[in-house]
């Protein structure tokens, strides 16, 4: 159930489940002749066409070979308003249309000018031109400075399918061709997916929780831990079905009471008539201490759990208390920290232990300074409640990311295009480079410490020296944190090349930038649900590219012909030739499973999609239940078989941020913390209306910008004291940089928070300066880019504090959501 690959140079630990997922996408059929004609792989003619996408399946109408309109699939349970926004990202005026060069580049050459990156300076070129110069690029590059000078980790999100991955598929065109430097982890789960395998033996964030029918029916109090169900659930690494929709509703009608625990009142607070709790951002760690505390000095926590599934609550006991620090981390303690009353910390103790609770948490917590400790501490908690693998009980990290919770279907799991990675095993340059693969959000660390030695969750590993990088299917100048350091470390690159569809601030800063199809304009394939897993679609292609848009499998097709690795690059099959193949696997399998499909052709002649049946077992679904029953027979995958509070592991690590047991350690900067040179937290919540960046450029922009910038959501006490009203353009700034964005003020955020939605397109007044202002409102320009700790390294793009003043000036206008000159 890996959303992104797991970490691949630092051995991971022991990782049953993902294990277990992944086995089946494993052997492929042989290679099957194209049998389909060309005809039906084309787009389709005037008509409506089934397809899928990040935001759900969907009816496309076709007029005249345009996309005219757009429907939600019928049996989408809860379809996201955000479709709309899909037909707008193929016509948009961001499509990227031809191949592109940077203009100081192509005149003088690889480095040439660079501060001019992101200037907007651009010279159209054939394809030939643009794939001859990738080519001589990499063979330049990898010549004169060997692999390890290559970066290709790609990280983002691009598209569902498993044939146009295009991150898969630049890394196998990079592993067929000599190698490159990968990078591991994601931006998600940074911090968790490093340390949960220590605590459960498992990536945990990735996994199955109990199901919503057994939390709707056996739950008696559900907590909301910084997550919001509601907004989040609405996209999915593959097509979403939307099941936690239904089980949302399920809850909400059950009546059953629901807590969420967030600086912000969030849509699902609100849509489930929750009670609200909202702490100071950023101190939930302690706030958790105080609840922890409590169960044990009122005796509520649950000793024979603890005794009998769980390692070193014993040596976790005299830091609670006190004893070891002189600090017992008491409600009083706890709330002078995260500023809810101790009465309330007290009471929310005695709450979650009275009946059975679930405590569901979200990700934004360990995507702060010292992260690790957050899911760690809430499995602590959860293992003095006592209920873990219960129906209805325990804790869950995945109810708010992907439909987390719906129901699994019998079915096949499709196999997916290899990234290559087979093929340089023990290759001569994975030991002689160094690094053979960075912590994700390291990146920008990487290329301004060529050579530095950084740690990472038991290792220790040499940054490459960097001097050329592909980026395929992600927009590392919206995700990445601190901006400003950003584009002064891109500026030490000699080559960055970029695949996109549409003018992000990545391409912008690209010097070779390639037009991508979007997968509305090829043929692909891909399962509805994450979780559920319950059908497998057609992502059949609804249009013609447009423009000189090529898919990303020819553009590396193309550059693979020019290194001479055509052939191992597509093994000699076509687009149709490997979706067959994929289909004709997950038909091995259904068949195994006692499950019916059709053949491939029936299925992609017919409506495209094949659906799964959902069994019983797989409703009443409850995780650990099988731990709980038989925890020497069925162990968990830590050192000891059991939850470890307290781990030996790290201990031997040694790390003074990430010490052996959950730990309230202050972050670098947090509201009211100690120095704290703002008076605001910046929290950067994932948006309603867009999934990161994308769709950023379509009108869907038009129903939530204020002033025709990102909102910038604020409290009323605060807005008063500054002079400002809802609707004012406004500048939120900290000593990283500043930028402009549309006053929302209300009452629906804690005083003293801030929120800006990350994704926001860049939008710098004067791209050759940086530190220069943003003028739409990328809040990336604000946050901190350190890693969580030397554990796992993980970004921290919800640590940030700053400060918001009604901009005085006449406000710039944006310039973003138009192609550069010429192009
Ligand atoms: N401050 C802060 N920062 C954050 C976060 C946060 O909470 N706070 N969240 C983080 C998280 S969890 C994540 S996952 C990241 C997300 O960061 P990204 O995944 O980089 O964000 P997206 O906007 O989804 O970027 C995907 C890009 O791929 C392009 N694309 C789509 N399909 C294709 C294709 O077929 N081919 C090609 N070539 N390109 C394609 C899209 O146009 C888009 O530009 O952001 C992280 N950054
Ligand atoms: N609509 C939409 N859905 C998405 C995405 C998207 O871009 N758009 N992105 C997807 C991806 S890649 C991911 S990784 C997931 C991310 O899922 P999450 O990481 O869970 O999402 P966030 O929006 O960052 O945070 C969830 C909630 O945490 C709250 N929060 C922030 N800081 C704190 C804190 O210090 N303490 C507490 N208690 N709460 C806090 C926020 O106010 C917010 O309501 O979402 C996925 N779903
Ligand atoms: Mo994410």
């Amino acid at each position: 159930m890996s959303k992104m690959s797991p970490p691949t140079a630092f051995a991971a630990q022991t990782r049953r489940t993902f294990l277990k997922a992944s086995a089946a996408a494993g052997a492929l059929g042989l290679v099957a002749p194209s049998l389909l004609s060309a005809g039906v792989a084309r787009a389709a003619e005037d008509g409506e066409v089934l397809t899928g996408s990040h935001w759900g399946a969907f009816r496309a109408t076709v007029k005249g070979g345009k996309m005219t309109a757009i429907k939600p699939w019928e049996k989408d349970p809860h379809p996201s308003h955000q479709l709309t926004g899909v037909m707008d990202s193929i016509y948009s005026p961001t499509r990227i249309k031809y191949p592109m060069v940077r203009r100081a580049f192509l005149e003088k050459g690889p480095g040439a000018s660079p501060e001019t990156r992101g200037a907007g300076d651009f010279v159209r070129v054939t394809w030939d031109q643009a794939l001859d110069l990738v080519a001589k690029e990499l063979t330049r590059v990898r010549k004169d400075h060997g692999p390890t000078s290559i970066f290709a980790g790609s990280y983002g999100w691009m598209s569902p399918g498993k044939l146009h991955n295009c991150r898969s598929l630049v890394r196998r065109l990079l592993n067929q061709t000599g190698g490159f430097v990968s990078s591991s982890g994601d931006y998600s789960t940074g911090a968790s997916q490093v340390i949960m395998p220590h605590v459960m033996g498992t990536l945990e964030v990735y996994e199955q929780p109990t199901v919503w029918p057994v939390v709707v029916e056996h739950s008696d109090l559900v907590v909301f831990w910084g997550a919001d169900p509601m907004t989040t659930n609405q996209i999915g690494w593959l097509i979403p079905d939307h099941g936690a929709y239904v089980g949302l509703k399920a809850l909400k009608e059950s009546g059953k009471k629901v807590i969420c625990i967030d600086p912000v009142r969030t849509e699902t607070c609100d849509y489930l008539g929750a009670e609200w709790i909202a702490p100071k951002p950023q101190t939930d760690m302690a706030m958790m201490l105080g609840v922890a505390h409590t169960l044990y000095t009122e005796k509520l926590h649950d000793q024979s759990f603890l005794d009998d599934y769980t390692f070193g609550f014993d040596r976790f006991l005299p830091y609670l208390t006190g004893e070891s620090d002189k600090t017992p981390k008491s409600a009083e303690w706890a709330s002078a920290i995260c500023g809810i009353p101790a009465e309330v910390i007290k009471d929310l103790a005695r709450r979650i232990v009275k009946g059975r609770t679930m405590l569901a948490s979200g990700w934004s917590m360990q995507r702060q300074h010292h992260g690790e400790q957050i899911h760690w501490m809430l499995v602590t908690l959860a293992s003095m409640v006592g209920q873990i693998g219960l129906p209805g009980g325990g804790f869950g990290l995945s109810y708010h990311y992907a439909n987390g919770g719906s129901p699994s279907a019998t079915g096949p799991v499709l196999p997916a295009i290899s990234d290559g990675s087979a093929a340089v095993k023990g290759a001569a340059w994975l030991a002689a480079g160094g690094a053979a693969s960075i912590p994700v959000a390291r990146v920008v660390d990487m290329l301004m410490n060529p050579g530095k030695e950084f740690d990472f969750n038991g290792t220790k590993a040499i940054y490459p020296d960097t001097k050329l990088i592909y980026w395929t299917g992600g927009n590392p100048f919206a995700h990445h944190q601190n901006r400003n350091r950003m584009v002064e470390a891109f500026r030490k690159v000699e080559t960055f090349i970029v695949h996109d569809f549409q003018w992000t601030a990545t391409a912008r800063h690209a010097d070779i930038v390639l037009p991508a199809t979007t997968s509305y304009e090829r043929n692909d394939i891909e399962q509805i649900g994450d979780y559920a897993l319950s059908s497998v679609l057609a992502m059949k292609k609804v249009v013609e590219p447009v423009f000189e848009a090529r898919s990303d499998f020819d553009i590396l097709a193309a550059v693979a012909e020019r290194l001479g690795t055509r052939d191992a690059f597509t093994e000699g099959k076509d687009e149709m030739g490997w979706i067959k193949e994929f289909y004709d696997n997950a038909l091995g399998q259904a068949k195994a499973k006692g499950v019916t499909m059709p053949d491939f052709e029936t299925f992609w002649k017919g409506e495209g999609v094949v659906s799964f049946p959902i069994s019983d077992e797989a409703k009443a679904f409850v995780r650990y239940s099988a731990f709980r029953e038989d925890p020497l027979l069925e162990p968990l995958g830590t050192p000891t078989g059991k939850i470890e509070i307290y781990s030996k592991n790290i201990e031997k690590m040694g790390y003074d941020d990430c010490p052996a047991h959950p730990t309230w350690m202050e972050p670098v900067e947090r509201l009211d913390g100690p120095g704290a040179k703002f008076p605001l937290h910046i929290t950067t919540s994932h948006p309603k209306s867009r999934l990161h960046s994308q769709l950023c450029g379509t009108k869907l922009r038009d129903s939530y910008t204020v002033a025709g910038r990102e909102p910038c959501l604020i409290n009323e006490a605060d807005a008063k004291a500054r002079g400002i009203s809802n609707g004012d353009v406004v500048r939120v700034f900290n000593d990283r940089g500043q930028i402009l964005a549309g006053a929302v003020v209300t009452n629906a955020i804690r005083p003293g928070v801030i929120r800006v939605n990350e994704g926001g397109w860049y939008d710098p007044t004067e791209p050759t300066k940086p530190g220069s202002l943003c003028k739409y409102g990328d809040v990336n320009v604000l946050t901190v880019d350190i890693g969580t700790s030397k554990l796992a390294q993980g970004n921290c793009g919800h640590t940030a504090i700053g400060d918001v003043e009604k901009y005085a000036e006449a406000a710039p206008a944006v310039t973003v959501f138009a192609a550069p000159k010429n192009a």
